[in-house]
């Protein structure tokens, strides 16, 4: 039934939000926060990043180089999450590895994306690792590097769904008697489906919002 839900929810949204991410970061910490916000009311948010470009400030025997365009060198350019709604909410963290192991690491961070109460996102890059790689300098050719700064050029596009028919809470497509015989099975429990108007106990207001919404979604 949840699968059912998830996929209702994703059927419908109020469009696709897109801001512009840029970050430079020499091992430190770096925060990133939207521009504006989106509907903090959405049931669900559905988060793709997409990397522009990857540029990197390297030293090799003391003399710095860059930037350089390392984007070629990334397998995966998109990054796809999603998060429950409504906000405050927050996106499951991701590990990101360059290259796999057991090769040694060239960039390692982690992202930790967050949703504030308003519908503003925060994106947290920790634990930024840089190491060595292999980059092509004028004369000299390819040369083994130490990364002493990552700069990164990205898209992040932030859509917010809606379930299309909240009331249809056995996900059949209907609002009837099955809904209702849900709502009794779970009548005065908390973080029930059947809690439609969110107020913490499935009620009396639940049953009422049912029968407004009776017949096929
Ligand atoms: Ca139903
Ligand atoms: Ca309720």
């Amino acid at each position: 039934m949840l699968t059912a839900l998830m996929l209702s929810a994703i059927g419908m949204s109020s469009g696709t939000t897109t801001w512009t991410l840029d970050g430079c970061s020499d091992g430190d910490d770096v925060i990133w926060n939207s521009p504006d916000t989106v509907d903090p009311d959405a049931d669900t948010y559905v988060n793709l990043f997409e990397v522009v470009t990857v540029e990197v400030t390297v030293s090799w025997f003391g003399q710095e180089f860059g930037p350089i365009d390392v984007t070629y060198m990334l397998d995966e350019l998109t990054f796809p999450g999603e998060a429950p709604g409504p906000c405050p909410t927050e996106f499951d963290p991701t590990v990101f590895v360059f290259p796999e192991p057991p090769d040694p690491v060239a960039v390692a961070f982690e992202l930790h994306t967050v949703m504030n109460a308003e519908g503003m996102m925060t994106v947290n890059i920790t634990n930024i690792q840089l190491g060595q790689t292999e980059v092509e300098i004028p004369i000299f050719g390819e040369v083994t590097v130490l990364i002493e700064e990552l700069c990164v050029n990205g898209l992040e596009y932030i859509t917010p769904t809606y379930v299309q028919c909240p009331a249809d809470i056995n996900a059949d497509g209907i609002v009837n008697v099955n809904d209702i015989l849900v709502l009794i099975g779970d009548w005065g429990t908390t973080g029930s489906p059947a809690d439609l108007d969110g107020s913490g106990a499935v009620d009396a207001n639940d049953l009422l919002m049912i029968l407004a919404a009776w017949g096929p979604c």
